[in-house]
């Protein structure tokens, strides 16, 4: 739909040039052609698209994502692979002064012939590649492209380097990192043409790299500027007039302030509406449009969609160590969400469909940060657009992960135009929060042992070439090309350093990797949690697909492969025993491993909420998934929400009442993310699970402050006339409530008991009314058909009617099921 978007836009263009002889940008998609260099059979390519993908496409391989076919396949990284097309170029383009193919993305190691002259080399697939074929160009043309394998290049450069750095050969390639396999994802080495081949003509004259700047901004005036290049040898300065739009209205004319190929345009907007995560205001965008005439013609224009916001990472000494938090438009805002990964294996596969739901479930969640992790990609412009439009933060990683990497000359160079380049790319977005150097190779260097074995000066070199690139490269041109805020890596001290709770961000893998309990999670509380998480099997319909089977068959050795951390099913089953019945068939202990990852997470997620502000964001690991895999993510390969999205959505609201249990002492806490302040009646009320009263009580006039956490009221529950494990607390203002449990789930005495279910057709699916008289708890809706429940997994007190929409296309929901935790308990 994009490209005939673009064809039309270019029709249109192309319209316009007699007039205007206006740049002209056309993709070259078609007529493309792939084989094995070796081979001598071409198929048909998709272009933008990867090697795995056309062969699937041409039914030469199985599909990857099934049972262990991924295994099978390891040889499509081994082999050279070979592209072509043929395109034709009218005269007057030919005629155009300047001539230039544009590779936004090659898939790594390539090497370019237009009409049989070698026109470029490549070595990384997150840059840009821009070539003059003026002088090459002619009316038929034949462009190839060759890549070759990327293990030839990576011997090549190990054998250089005389040791070995961490973690394999992958270092060496500009490239997704996670692609070489990854623990929730496959080894799909994949090459290609991953991004679009534009050609790009123009005359005398184009714009270049325009950047919208803040120089002040407040309610009353946004002080800005629009800064771009051109370079043209022969129109004079003089002969100009720039103009710029904003929201369609022409807003200044001129007052051009010149520095060598860079021109600036200053402007003002009075009283701006300014640009705020979802959850906090408006994700307001102004279109801003710079346009440059000649001769009252229009000679090009560029548009960008900005949101006016400031933002700042407050890192400051206090009495416990180091902060660490936003401030957006100088207000501190606690940020909540998940870690980011591609969405698919085959990046060609995602399509601007699948971006705009993922984020819309982001926003669904009341999640206002995402992390895009640096084992991937820098993400193609939409995602960024999206989130400029949907009010969703971003950490953005460079793509730099687990590992130590070389720092000769040439590879520094080539991180430096990475670098330039997406930063120059991505630096009009109002959702980008932060630049971050690296995940997690700083703590990977002090404290996974990478260190041992080796000379001082081996180690000297080592962190030394570290340092160069991100002590020096990234947040220099962080600070050149941007406003926003450089953090060298993430976490900044690993799990072990005492200093990990009270500075920076962290990573919490005593849960998960040390097998801690979740409570660990509630006794260590760092000031910025950038990453935790708990592995879950993804839905019936992820497992089915995997299997190719009706049955849920989880030990199959085609399943097992989807399971990428060695100790995964282990140490879910060891958590599982902790605190919840283990169940004996597959479809019970799917579901339970969602509820189980649903109750571990949520717990770190409202224990961090409740210490705002020492506290001031949590992100757990991870949103979403590559391929179909049991993982640590909140929402399956297929868009299916696990459990925990569901209750993820309910700890990440605005308003939060949140509680625990410490010491036979009930602390209930309210949490207020908003900036607005409110009084209320609080009001608790302890029922046992038939819905009989056994104490209740009442506070006027409780306040709940703007932007805070406060602990608002205690119980002690040791001297109640109760049975801990036959109640259930409501902690509840007028609009917001939440349950509180004395025990474990596994302790709880549930009960048995029908749910009456009654399904009503709806003008875009159904309605289903529950109703128990015993509590039914983590009721699980599920049927066949495709769609998505408005709620699920929740507790259904007794007496209480519940009404849940189903969203589907299809015309009816004859199988719903339900399941409860009532149920697995002896
Ligand atoms: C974190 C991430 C990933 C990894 C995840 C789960 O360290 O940065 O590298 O997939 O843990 O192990």
């Amino acid at each position: 739909m994009k490209y005939s978007l673009i064809a039309i836009l270019l029709l249109l263009l192309t319209s316009c040039e007699a007039k205007h002889d206006l740049p002209i940008a056309t993709a070259l998609q078609d007529n493309w052609q792939f084989k094995a260099v070796n081979d001598s059979i071409w198929h048909v390519a998709t272009v933008p698209g990867n090697v795995h993908a056309d062969l699937l496409d041409n039914k030469l391989i199985e599909h990857p994502f099934i049972g262990a076919n991924e295994d099978s396949l390891q040889w499509i990284s081994e082999t050279d692979w070979e592209y072509k097309t043929t395109f034709s170029v009218p005269n007057e383009t030919l005629s155009k002064k300047h001539i230039a193919l544009n590779f936004e993305g090659l898939d790594t190691y390539a090497s370019v012939f237009l009409n049989d002259s070698l026109i470029l080399k490549t070595d990384n697939a997150f840059r840009a590649f821009s070539v003059n074929v003026k002088s090459v160009l002619k009316p038929q043309n034949k462009l190839r492209i060759v890549f070759e394998h990327t293990s030839i290049s990576e011997e090549q450069e190990k054998a250089k380097l005389g040791y070995q750095l961490p973690e394999g050969n992958r270092i060496f390639t500009r490239k997704a990192q996670f692609q070489y396999g990854w623990d929730w994802g496959p080894e799909l080495n994949t090459s290609g043409i991953w991004r679009p081949i534009m050609l790009e003509t123009w005359n005398d004259l184009r714009l270049e790299d325009l950047t919208i700047k803040q120089r002040l901004l407040n309610d009353s005036i946004a002080d800005m500027t629009a800064t771009f290049d051109i370079k043209s040898e022969v129109i004079k300065d003089k002969e100009l007039v720039y103009e710029v739009y904003v929201n369609d209205v022409l807003h200044t004319t001129s007052k051009v302030v010149q520095k060598g190929h860079t021109r600036t345009v200053p402007f003002q907007i009075k009283s701006p509406k300014l640009w705020w995560p979802h959850n906090l205001g408006d994700p307001y965008l102004y279109t801003i449009k710079m346009v440059l005439k000649r001769n009252n013609s229009i000679i090009d224009s560029v548009s960008i969609k900005k949101g006016l916001r400031t933002i700042a990472l407050v890192t400051e000494n206090d009495t416990r160590g180091e902060s660490f938090y936003f401030k957006v438009n100088g207000v501190p805002v606690y940020m909540k969400g998940a870690n980011y990964i591609p969405q698919n294996s085959m990046q060609n596969k995602v399509t601007d469909a699948h971006y705009e739901k993922l984020l819309d479930d982001v926003v669904d969640a009341n999640m206002n940060m995402l992390r895009v992790w640096g084992g991937g990609i820098y993400e193609n412009d939409i995602f960024y657009d999206l989130c400029d439009e949907k009010g969703i933060l971003i950490w953005q990683d460079f793509m730099f992960a687990c590992a130590m990497y070389p720092g000769d000359q040439s590879f520094l160079e080539n991180v430096q135009d990475e670098a330039t380049q997406n930063i120059k790319r991505l630096r009009n977005h109002a959702s980008i929060a932060l630049w971050c150097g690296n995940n997690e190779n700083s703590e990977g260097w002090h404290r996974w042992g990478w260190q041992a074995n080796r000379s001082d000066e081996e180690k000297d070199e080592i962190w030394n070439n570290y340092l160069k690139v991100f002590d020096s490269i990234l947040p220099k041109t962080v600070n050149e090309f941007t406003d926003a805020p450089y953090w060298e890596s993430s976490p900044k001290y690993g799990r072990g350093n005492p200093k990990y709770q009270f500075e920076g961000d962290a990573h919490d893998w005593w849960i998960w990797h040390d097998a801690y309990p979740f409570e660990h999670l509630e006794d260590n509380v760092p000031r910025f949690m950038s990453e935790f998480g708990f592995q879950a099997f993804p839905s019936y319909e992820a497992i089915r697909y995997i299997n190719q089977s009706d049955s849920l068959e989880i030990t199959s050795e085609g399943f097992k492969n989807h399971q990428k951390h060695v100790r995964g099913f282990q140490l879910i089953d060891a958590y599982m025993k902790r605190d919840f019945p283990v169940p004996d068939t597959a479809e019970d202990y799917i579901y339970l491993s969602q509820i189980l990852q649903a109750y571990g997470i949520t717990k770190g997620i409202e224990a961090h909420r409740r210490a705002k502000p020492y506290n001031m964001g949590t992100l757990y690991w991870q949103l979403n998934d590559c391929w179909p895999s049991v993982s640590w993510s909140s929402i399956d390969f297929f868009g299916n929400w696990k459990a925990l999205h569901y209750k993820a959505k309910t700890s990440f609201e605005n308003v939060l009442i949140s509680n625990t249990v410490e010491n036979d002492t009930l602390k209930t806490y309210g949490i207020n993310d908003s900036l607005t302040g409110f009084d209320d009646t609080f009001t608790y009320i302890i029922t046992d699970f038939d819905g009989k009263v056994m104490g209740t009580g009442t506070t006027m006039n409780t306040q709940l402050n703007a932007n805070s956490s406060q602990l608002i009221h205690t119980l002690d529950v040791a001297n109640l006339n109760i049975n801990k494990d036959e109640v259930v607390v409501a902690t509840m203002f007028a609009n917001f409530h939440s349950y509180a449990y004395l025990v474990k789930p596994k302790d709880l005495k549930l009960k048995k008991g029908a749910i009456k279910k009654t399904i009503s057709k709806t003008s875009n699916g159904f309605e289903i009314k529950l109703e128990s008289t015993t509590l039914q708890k983590d009721v699980f809706l599920y049927t066949k058909s495709k769609g998505h429940f408005s709620d699920n997994y929740f507790d259904l007190m007794p007496n209480e009617t519940i009404i849940i929409e189903f969203k589907t296309q299809e015309g009816s929901l004859d199988d719903l099921k339900i399941k409860t935790l009532n149920d697995l308990m002896d």
